[in-house]
């Protein structure tokens, strides 16, 4: 937005898009949409526009939408679940959902002539997928154990829902929301182990006492993007949990009005930051709020390592308890689902809650419910003890379905965590993240081991191949870890895992099935 005196910026393609129609237009041209189909539908509807209302379409696949929910704080209830895999099951075997690094759930395979009766569905169910792509606020993520962790700061889950009402207009679409000069990531943690990787985020609230009352210091700025990788700075506020909601508008509101939009590699919030100097964008923010932001806590409460919520453990409600269910690189079908839904409703409440690492928790299961619930044959696939490699993958979309990919990473990140999990064992959880290409969704920056893919040459032909980054740390002593390596073809990756596995982890070489010589060859006859 211009002010008084300055110049109008040139426009870039995306602000002309924007300026030429608001997306939250197509909601009420869906059925025309439908009518025509996405070949003749305008391009800049179909790629652009329609993603403000979580619809994305997918060049990989052509003909095909993804579709992107939001669900504050991650959390769903089993018949919210049902109604998602009813839209997956609808598409049979060219469809499945993915859990996503921001506590969310994607579906694949949607066509645009089902959408009408996709967005009734959606809005029957209170769920909805508005403002969930382009220049808008992303899922709000929150503490997965929000109201069940026995040692909570603050419940989230309230606060995420009323951020995301703010930014939404209660899910419907909100015009004065939808403009921003880029993404933008806002998470609320209430816990002590930084569940939320609050530092990637744009906006993030961290617990803190202030004169013995809980809240929270703010932190700002944090992204990663092919140009720049940084965590978010302090803002050297504090918020009470009254005021979260207030402080997003304005810092949002501040973004939307002074944000740059020239060059859409330089938006993000930080770019604002850094031309301003953290105090002006503090008093900017003040402003906009209409009065002055107390100084930050001294300390922050953040002084756990990060849980991975994984295994059946004990709630603060005597005689309840959560069960950290290990799904796979996130991936679900709708028979899953299905499944999944039933399982909370029987053993649980009905409710079923999404973490950052694309796993998902079944909360409120009574003591008494246990054993039937452990002998549950979903969980073979689904472990609640999955091995230590299995165990923390990550794997953004990649190839598949995503057209920025520069290689797939779902499907080859499983095989290779089985692979290496056959000649390796190792004693420790290790965070292995696989990311496509620089946009940098699965966070490789975080894990212990990431793999970011890239184009490398092997015997003169150009070949899929990754980045390595490794030193990620996350919980209370969050830091981003930094590319130690190159362009190592896919094809040689395994023993260059191996290697840093058995180096940095303790990993140790099984003995191989072929060299295993059984006992009783190896006695010495005493003949
Ligand atoms: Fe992302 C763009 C998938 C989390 C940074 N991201 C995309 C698109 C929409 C690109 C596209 O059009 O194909 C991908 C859709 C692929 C698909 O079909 O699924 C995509 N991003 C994802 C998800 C699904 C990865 C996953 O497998 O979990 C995550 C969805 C989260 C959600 O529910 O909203 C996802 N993306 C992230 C994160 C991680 C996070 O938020 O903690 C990041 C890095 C943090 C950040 O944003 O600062 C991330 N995605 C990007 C970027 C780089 C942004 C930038 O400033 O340059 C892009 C490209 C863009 O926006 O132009 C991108
Ligand atoms: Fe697609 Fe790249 Fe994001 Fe992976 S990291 S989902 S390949 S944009």
């Amino acid at each position: 937005m211009t002010q008084a005196g300055e110049s109008k910026p040139t426009l870039n393609k995306f602000e002309k898009i924007k300026a030429e129609k608001d997306g939250l237009v197509l909601k009420q041209e869906l059925d025309y949409l439908a009518s025509i189909g996405w070949e003749a539908m305008d391009e800049a509807d179909r790629d652009y526009r329609l993603r403000d209302l979580g619809l994305f379409y997918r060049t990989v696949t052509p003909g095909k939408f993804m579709l992107r929910m939001r669900l504050a704080n991650g959390i769903i209830i089993a018949s919210q679940m049902r109604a998602l895999a009813e839209i997956v099951q609808q598409y049979g075997d060219e469809s499945n959902a993915d859990i996503t690094t921001r506590q969310n759930i994607q579906l694949r395979g949607v066509r645009i002539e089902d959408v009408p009766d996709i967005f009734k569905k959606l809005h029957q169910y209170g769920l909805t997928s508005v403002q969930s792509g382009v220049d808008n606020v992303r899922n709000i993520t929150g503490s997965p154990l929000a109201g069940i962790d026995p040692d909570e700061l603050i419940d989230t889950r309230g606060l995420c829902r009323m951020v995301q009402d703010m930014i939404t207009n209660n899910g419907e679409g909100n015009p004065a929301m939808v403009n921003l000069p880029r993404k933008f990531n806002i998470a609320i943690a209430g816990c002590k182990d930084n569940s939320v990787h609050a530092e990637l985020n744009d906006l993030a609230f961290i617990p803190a006492y202030k004169n013995d009352t809980i809240g929270f210091n703010v932190i700002v700025g944090g992204m990663f993007s092919p140009k720049l990788c940084v965590a978010a700075i302090p803002l050297n506020v504090w918020v009470s949990p009254d005021d979260v909601v207030a402080l997003s508008k304005a810092v949002l509101l501040t973004y939307r009005n002074h944000g740059l939009r020239a060059n859409r590699q330089k938006s993000r919030l930080m770019y604002l930051i850094d031309k301003w100097g953290i105090e002006e964008f503090r008093a900017q923010v003040e402003t906009q709020i209409g009065h002055p932001l107390e100084i930050a806590a001294e300390k922050d409460e953040f002084m756990w390592n990060k849980y991975d919520h994984i295994g059946v453990s004990k709630q603060k409600q005597p005689g309840l308890n959560f069960a950290g269910v290990h799904i796979p690189i996130g991936r679900l079908y709708a028979q899953d689902m299905f499944d999944l839904a039933r399982m909370a409703e029987v053993y649980g409440t009905g409710e079923i809650r999404f973490t950052v690492e694309q796993n998902l928790i079944i909360p409120n299961i009574p003591d008494s419910r246990l054993e039937p619930f452990l002998k549950e044959p979903l969980l073979e696939r689904f472990s609640l003890n999955p091995e230590n490699l299995s165990r923390r993958l990550v794997s953004c979309t990649g190839s598949q379905f995503c057209g920025f990919a520069l290689i797939e990473t779902k499907n080859r990140a499983l095989a290779m965590i089985k692979a290496l999990e056959a000649e390796l064992t190792v004693e420790q959880p290790v965070r292995i993240h696989w990311t496509g290409c620089p946009n940098s969704c699965g966070q490789p920056q975080v894990a212990d081991i990431g793999l970011m893919g890239t184009k490398g040459r092997k015997n003169g032909q150009v070949v899929e191949a990754v980045d390595i980054w490794m030193g990620g740390k996350v919980g209370f002593e969050a830091e981003l870890g930094s590319r130690i390596m190159k362009q190592i073809p896919c094809d040689d990756l395994k023993p260059v895992l191996k290697d840093l596995l058995i180096e940095h982890f303790g990993a140790k070489q099984k003995q191989s099935p072929e060299r295993f010589v059984p006992q009783e060859f190896l006695t010495v006859s005493s003949n």
